[in-house]
């Protein structure tokens, strides 16, 4: 069985500050927020990438994590939100998170992160083709 640190939060061996729990999602604040009120949302099942997620899980998850991206004005006057998650690389604890960042203009995070690139002549195409390929393989 395993034992992460959010496996723990769930099982209620570690404490966090809680802001949803059901059978099958829990939501609750990131001890490290980008800003105050970043929650994380996650499955209570161990699950550890979005690639392992099952499909009965899928609209729990997002559906929680919409929830939480729309009390986020109300709860704490944000104008907008960043939602992401970070699968495998970037990603420090193995067990599938949702990061719900409450964002504000102004607020200092564009530009911080996700430096942008350029296609080449023709690479735009050949992503999209190579993209529609594997998705048609796995689609049997
Ligand atoms: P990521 O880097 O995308 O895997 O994000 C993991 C986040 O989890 C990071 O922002 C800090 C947060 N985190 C890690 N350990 C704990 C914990 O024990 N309690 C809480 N509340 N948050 C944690």
């Amino acid at each position: 069985m395993a034992t992460d640190t959010f496996c723990q939060i769930v099982n209620g061996e570690l404490i966090a500050h809680e802001v949803w729990r059901d059978d099958e999602v829990v939501a609750f604040l990131d001890h490290r927020p980008v800003f105050k009120g970043h929650v994380l949302v996650i499955p209570t099942r161990h699950v550890d990438t979005l690639l392992d997620l099952p499909e009965e899980l899928i609209q729990p998850l997002f559906t929680l994590a919409r929830r939480i991206a729309a009390a986020m004005t109300p709860a704490l006057g944000a104008e907008g939100t960043f939602v992401a998650m970070n699968n495998v690389v970037s990603q420090s604890v193995p067990h599938l998170h949702v990061h719900v960042v409450p964002r504000s203009k102004g607020d200092g995070l564009r530009g911080f992160f996700w430096p942008r690139t350029r296609y080449a002549a023709g690479e735009e195409a050949e992503h999209a083709a190579r993209l529609r390929a594997a998705l048609s393989a796995a689609a049997g």
